[in-house]
Parts: structure tokens; sequence; C-alpha cells
């Protein structure tokens, strides 16, 4: 971020009250962490703030301070409508703040802080760094830069957000800077093994049985370099699972060896299917899924396609095989 970014971020925080923190549909541990250290941040500056997310934050995050205080767009009241002024973190484009946006004034304000390589520069002051692992990163810096005192809370918001779009500090987005700020949250008194242990590894009942089955419909093309698995709804169903409990399964598809793009189509709702991609750095599935109105990372994207599973599958895999070639 350019130095006038950060001046402009800065400016739109200190000369404002009343903020609307939002973040994208699905929240991830980079949106959550985002979403509650602007809360925090917000809340040492003594501003008045609201953090709303389209989506439930999933349960996994609850030691996050703030967590129980991210409202859902259908739990309003009427003062509570028409915030002007938006931080939007983690969130790429307008459309992934969702049914949040329900909150916004028609001429509301929006500070766009975020690192994926697709945001469409949406708001009207933006902090936007592609080459952040993560938009805690980002936050870090501005932490930094506005003066405020660090914390445990604040910096396991960070530290989530870090740990979690990077894999557990192994994807190529690992850059000497995040393990300097990982290092830095650690010196605040973050516990980096047990959130490690209870982020990367311990897995859900019912997330085991979604695995159980998904395996159970792996498929191939392209001489094996594409792996795909589906669930159905009432795959989920069964399992007793959530959505949040998909999150991550398709990494066993890409983790095939050869494999270089691994899919997994989830059936959302009758005739909506979400599609997770993951590559192995040999195929930029970010711009493949934004050919088809979704968007992301090299690496990991996604993209929800309209029509019925088998439909979708026959679709993205033959587009996917002259995507290849
Ligand atoms: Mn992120």
């Amino acid at each position: 971020m350019s130095l006038f970014e950060l001046e402009a971020a800065l400016r739109f925080i200190r000369e404002n009250d009343r903020f609307l923190v939002v973040s994208h549909v699905s929240p991830d541990g980079d949106a959550v962490g985002s979403t509650l250290a602007v809360g925090l941040m917000l809340g040492i500056l003594g501003k008045t703030f609201t953090m709303a997310n389209a989506d439930p934050l999933p349960r996994k995050f609850a030691y996050l301070s703030g967590y129980d205080e991210v409202r859902l767009p259908d739990d309003r009241s009427a003062e509570e409508a028409n915030y002007e002024c938006v931080i939007a973190v983690d969130c790429a484009d307008y459309e992934r703040i969702g049914a949040a946006a329900r909150w916004f004034s028609p001429d509301k304000r929006i500070l766009n802080i975020d690192h994926h390589p697709t945001n469409d520069g949406y708001g009207e002051v933006r902090l936007i760094r592609p080459d952040a692992a993560s938009t805690t990163e980002l936050l870090h810096e501005l932490i930094d830069a506005i003066g405020i005192a660090w914390s445990k809370p604040l910096a396991e918001c960070i530290y989530t957000g870090l740990l979690t779009d990077t894999g557990g500090f192994r994807y190529s987005n690992t850059s000497p800077r995040v393990m300097q700020i990982a290092s830095r949250m650690l010196s605040f008194g973050v516990s980096g093994y047990q959130l490690a242990e209870w982020l990367l590894e311990i897995m859900p009942y019912s997330q085991m049985q979604l695995l159980r089955r998904a395996l159970a419909t792996l498929a191939f093309a392209a001489d094996r370099q594409i792996c795909w698995m589906t669930l159905t709804m009432g795959d989920l169903a069964e399992a007793e699972a959530n959505q949040e409990d998909s999150g991550g399964l398709v990494n066993y598809a890409r983790n095939i060896e050869g494999v270089r793009v691994g899919l997994l189509f989830k059936e959302s709702a009758p005739d909506e299917i979400k599609v997770s991609f993951r590559s192995d750095g040999s195929v930029d599935v970010a711009d493949f899924a934004h050919s088809l109105g979704g968007g992301g990372h090299v690496r990991a994207a996604g993209c929800t396609l309209r029509m019925p599973m088998e439909e979708a599958v026959g679709h993205i895999v033959e587009r996917l095989k002259g995507y290849l070639t």
C-alpha cells in the first residue's frame, strides 16, 4: 500500500464515527480476524461501531474477542440501519458483502481494506495490497500507524488471519514479513501451538462424516491432473454437517500426487452449486474462477453456479481441461 493510501485510511477512521464493519459472505479466519481486529481498534479509539456479516461466523473462531458481537443482517432495529461509514475487510468485491449491505446508507462511504488480487477497487477509500498474505497483515500495519497499544486479544485476531490464509504458514504467501508479524504476535501472548492444533488439526465429528462421503465420490480427468469430489444436500444432511464443515475438504482432492487442480462441488441449495478450486500453483484458479463469475487467489478460489450438480461438474471439468492445455 502506498503512504497516500495509508494516510487516507487513517483519516477516514480518525475523522469519522459510527462505523459499520463488514466482510465477505461465508467468512473465513481472515475475514473473522479482520472484522474483530477492526472492532477492537475502533473500541480503543473510542469510536462507536457495529460489526455485521451476511453469514454466521464459524464456531471455531469463538475464542476471538468480540465474536458474539457480530450481528446478522436480519438482526436489526430501525435506528441501526443507514450506516454512512463502512469498513469492508477481506472482501474482493462489493457483491461479496452480501446481505450485510442492507445496513448501508444510500450516502455511504466505504473504506475497502483487502489483499485479494481480484479486488475490483470498490469504495471511496482503498487500502489494497495483493502481495499481503492476509488482510490482517495490512491491519497490523494500520494498527501500528494509528498508534494504539497491542494486546493479546488484538494479536490473536491478526495471528488467526495469518495462520488460516497461509494454511498454517505453509503456502507460498508465507513471506519473511508474515513470519516477522507472527513472531511479534506471539510476543503479545498468542499461543501458536494451541491455535495450530485447534484450527488446523482438530476436526468436528460431523466434518469427518462429511469427508467420508466426499472421498467416496473422488473422480479424475486429464490424466489425473484434475480431481474432484461432490457433496449433495443429502450428504450434508446425513452427516448432520453444517456449512462450515465442508471447509478445507477440497484439499484432499488437490493433495493427491500429480493433481494440478482439486475441486469440491457442494450443493448449497437446489440447483445451486458452490465450487471450490485448489491449485498446485501451476494453474491460476483465481483467473479461472473469475471467468465463471467467482474469484480468489492463484491457488485457492471459488465460484457459484446455478444449475444441477451433474451439469455443473461437466461444465467446469470440460472448461478446466481446455484451460490446462
Ligand atoms: Mn484473506
